[in-house]
């Protein structure tokens, strides 16, 4: 996968660039990062890259021209035709579904704004997308621009481990992850639940099954919408509105 960023603060992506998962995914060369930088794309003494918006009130806009001189350095800079996604607190919600669709790309181009955003004829010209990543303001879109290709580099073949990819089975079923333990076996005075230690895979299969459950009903019950319950899970489920707390060991 080929994704290119515009952004005014490219040092920032030293941070993903550098670091973990997706440094991985660039040394294994399954993933390519090019960053432009409108300022660089600003052609009077200043370099300027924003204004004061037009009809007034506070804040400045970043202008168009640089950002869609950078976009389209890195539209032609891609292997093919990329889908060029504006970063913004009022596109449309990431989630791992939105994930699993852009990553079926072979390259994006990511657009971080800056100021009170970026001029509308960009967005309505230049961008065929675009993602928020919660509903929270940032100052920026690189934030958002590294949350969405970490979470992209994780769902490329090859780059996880196959012991890690495991663990990212449970949000594509639309549950929260349940408990995990690791030694020692008791700490602080608390011991890890039994049926963990019991060697019984299938116990162990269905204890951690319940946990995820358990976990994404107390916190996240509007899961179940998307993903609704098997009957299995409708019987645990009652269970546990009856407070039977005995559905599941303590820990979980
Ligand atoms: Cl994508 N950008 C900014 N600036 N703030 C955000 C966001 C994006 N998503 C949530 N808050």
């Amino acid at each position: 996968m080929w994704i290119g960023i515009v952004s005014l603060l490219p040092e920032m992506f030293c941070a993903v660039t550098e670091h973990g998962l997706v440094s991985r995914a660039v040394a294994a060369n399954r993933l390519q990062i090019d960053v432009a930088n409108p300022r660089d794309f600003a052609h009077d003494k200043h370099h300027t890259v924003d204004d004061a918006p037009y009809g007034g009130g506070p804040g400045q806009v970043m202008m168009a021209e640089p950002i869609a001189q950078a976009t389209e350095y890195l539209t032609n800079a891609a292997p093919s035709a990329p889908r060029r996604i504006y970063l913004t607190p009022e596109g449309r919600p990431l989630n791992q579904e939105v994930v699993e669709a852009l990553v079926s790309h072979d390259a994006l181009v990511l657009i971080a704004g800056h100021y009170e955003g970026i001029d509308e004829r960009v967005r309505a010209n230049l961008c065929d997308d675009e993602v928020s990543i919660g509903d929270y303001v940032l100052s920026g879109g690189e934030l958002p621009a590294m949350v969405l290709i970490d979470a992209l580099a994780r769902r490329i073949p090859g780059v996880l481990g196959n012991a890690e990819s495991l663990a990212c089975e449970s949000f594509t079923k639309g549950r929260l992850e349940g408990a995990h333990y690791t030694r020692p076996r008791i700490w602080r005075g608390e011991a890890v639940p039994d049926t963990l230690l019991s060697g019984d895979h299938k116990a162990v299969k269905s204890w951690r099954a319940r946990s995820a459950l358990k976990r994404t009903y107390e916190r996240r019950p509007e899961l179940f919408r998307a993903q609704p319950l098997e009957t299995h899970e409708i019987t645990f489920i009652d269970d546990l509105q009856r407070g039977g707390d005995h559905a599941q060991e303590q820990g979980s």
